[in-house]
């Protein structure tokens, strides 16, 4: 039978974070190429399953129904709920700082830099730059989290990794490695985990 998890997407950061967290969690999923050049996410048969006309969406043909899930980071919880391994413990407090770290990665340096690719569609160029600069300041400040641990959030790897892996791979050309030794031994070994291997090559 056909994985009962679809994943529809694009290759773009958000949609390699959600398959790159369902392959650490080992759900199995089907990728779904959706031709975003073609606008392919602006047509019925998409927006059926997302009317914002975005991606990832994730569906799971379940016996009681079809589940639709949007948004990447929902799909990543949503993996994390499934592995019952470390991508998101249960202790309360290795989970709250992986939260912790997740969002600064989100807020600080992922919506931060999409800011700034708007504005660069926009043509406001001082402004994209100046935000992403702000963007890839906070991605090598978090040096400071690998200071006493070989992952963002603790001593295995997470939902947080993987937040701030994508947005690291985007700055991989201008961030100043030498300075962060501590980054970049990271960034090689989150390079070299299968998982995220194969969750790089989803879409590609
Ligand atoms: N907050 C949403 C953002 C989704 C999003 O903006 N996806 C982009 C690709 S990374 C997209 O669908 N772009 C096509 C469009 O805007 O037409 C998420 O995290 O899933």
């Amino acid at each position: 039978m056909q994985n009962p998890i679809e994943l529809y997407g694009a290759l773009a950061g958000n949609c390699i974070r959600a398959a790159i967290a369902l392959e650490e969690a080992g759900v199995p999923y089907t990728v779904k190429r959706i031709d975003l050049a073609a606008c392919e996410q602006l047509g019925s048969h998409h927006r059926a399953l997302n009317a914002f006309g975005k991606v990832p969406v994730l569906v799971e043909h379940r016996r009681e129904g079809t589940f639709v899930l949007t948004q990447s980071n929902a799909i990543m919880f949503f993996a994390a709920d499934r592995s019952g391994n470390g991508l998101l413990p249960a202790d309360p407090v290795a989970r709250a700082r992986i939260y912790e770290r997740f969002f600064y990665f989100l807020t600080d340096v992922i919506a931060v830099s999409h800011g700034a690719f708007r504005l660069e569609q926009m043509g406001a160029r001082a402004q994209s730059t100046h935000l992403n600069g702000m963007a890839m300041a906070a991605l090598a400040e978090s040096e400071r989290f690998l200071e006493s641990t070989p992952f963002m959030a603790g001593d295995e790897f997470s939902l947080a990794d993987i937040s701030a892996f994508t947005i690291a791979s985007a700055f991989r050309e201008d961030l100043q490695w030498a300075s962060h030794p501590a980054l970049t031994r990271w960034f090689e070994a989150v390079s070299m985990r299968p998982a995220v291997i194969n969750g790089l090559k989803a879409f590609a």
